[in-house]
């Protein structure tokens, strides 16, 4: 049996399950540690009772005969999907045009199957990791296009690519694409006949009126774009999954086959849906007041956010992000990333993610999670004063 030669380019760990071994073996050293996770961007408070409910009174409903229900429908709930396209995208796309998935991040790797092996992927750096390493699972080439504080965290220029994967608002540097950006984006990559994958996991978090929240809002983008979604950060929905993905129907190949069609065959050859439980949240989340409730918590993880970057920016350090995205992106310019990263947990029981693990140009920063409950980053923020003071 031979070994898919491309997975010995990759690391041994995900860079996740590198940070939680670090921090493990740290706890058995110091078992009496405090241990603050502004680490893995996860979150943390309850449900709303309205969207945890309707969930429950789902599952209730599995045990009755009448509300017994099997598998669903392949491209997902059309309720759902029909929510989807009118709550988040004002009808501007269609709902047939929506695939209900159990989060981005697997959307993102069943892409994959779309592709022939050996294209040119251009990716932002630093990057979420999964894109880099599901297309070097598949045999890809990758263009790392740097992101830095001197080019205000937007690429420079975007070479020909097949395909290119954006996040926009940023993981990890917290910052977003403006509309003038992704139209220059869109009309590229119209001219280099190139595939956007456009990341929206977290534009719930756009505070500012010129960011798009979706790739969509650019005219013409339907016929250059993917966009992936998720409940995990827009709703509380990282354990119970849910996401969707958007295959618009204008999009070919470049012998003209469709591109919907091949999604959705794959999609109903190696999905069988998400859970229908989760589908009950996600609706519940789409009603009128399941998105009050959700904005409660968006608010509340931007607070966080807030108090976090006032105490980091007051102990004198470059901070970025945290304006669009529950993400700071700070710099440590006499330190590398794990080296920075090994002091904060050592010495204030932080735990952070080294900003290379997200990419080459991360190298020298961490990226500072705001997911937490309000207590517990008050007082990292009180740590960090401690620790560097105030300048
Ligand atoms: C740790 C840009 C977090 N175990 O929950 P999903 O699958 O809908 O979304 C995953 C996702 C997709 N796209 C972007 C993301 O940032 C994420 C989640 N990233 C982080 O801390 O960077 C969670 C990471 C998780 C993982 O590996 O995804």
């Amino acid at each position: 049996m031979k070994r898919n030669p491309h997975f010995s380019q990759l690391s041994k760990n995900y860079l996740f399950q590198n940070i939680w071994e670090r921090v493990q073996d740290f706890l058995q050293k110091n078992p009496q540690a405090q241990l603050i996770n502004l680490g893995v961007g996860d979150t943390t408070e309850p449900l709303p009772e309205l969207i945890a409910g309707a969930m429950g009174r789902y599952a209730d409903a599995l045990g009755t005969p009448a509300g017994y229900r099997g598998y669903g429908e392949g491209q997902g709930r059309g309720e759902l999907r029909n929510a989807i396209a009118t709550r988040l995208y004002h009808n501007r796309i269609d709902s047939d045009e929506i695939f209900i998935s159990d989060g981005a991040k697997s959307a993102i790797g069943r892409l994959q199957v779309l592709f022939q092996p050996g294209l040119t992927v251009a990716v932002q750096d630093p990057t979420y990791p999964v894109p880099v390493e599901s297309s070097i699972m598949n045999g890809h080439r990758l263009i790392f296009l740097p992101c830095t504080p001197e080019n205000d965290f937007w690429p420079t220029e975007f070479p020909q690519a097949d395909l290119i994967y954006i996040c926009s608002p940023h993981n990890p540097t917290g910052t977003a694409a403006t509309k003038k950006q992704l139209k220059k984006l869109v009309d590229l990559a119209k001219r280099q006949k190139s595939l956007l994958i456009f990341d929206t996991a977290y534009a719930s978090y756009i505070q500012e009126s010129d960011i798009p929240r979706s790739i969509y809002e650019i005219e013409g983008a339907d016929e250059v774009a993917i966009e992936l979604g998720s409940f995990s950060k827009f709703a509380g929905f990282t354990g119970v999954r849910l996401g969707w993905t958007i295959v618009p129907k204008k999009l070919t190949f470049s012998d003209g086959a469709s591109l919907y069609d091949d999604y959705r065959r794959a999609n109903a050859t190696l999905f069988n849906g998400a859970s229908n439980i989760s589908e009950a949240g996600g609706l519940a989340c789409l009603s009128e007041e399941g998105l009050e409730a959700t904005q409660l918590l968006l608010d509340y993880y931007m607070a966080n956010t807030a108090i976090l970057f006032d105490a980091l920016t007051a102990t004198g350090h470059s901070v970025y992000g945290g304006v669009n995205a529950p993400y700071l992106w700070v710099h440590f310019p006499e330190q590398d990333s794990w080296s920075a990263f090994d002091e904060l947990l050592q010495k204030t029981h932080l735990m952070t993610t080294p900003g290379v693990g997200f990419g080459p140009a991360g190298e020298g920063f961490l990226r500072f999670s705001a997911y937490g409950h309000q207590t517990q980053i008050s007082e990292a923020a009180q740590r960090l004063t401690e620790h560097f003071g105030n300048k």
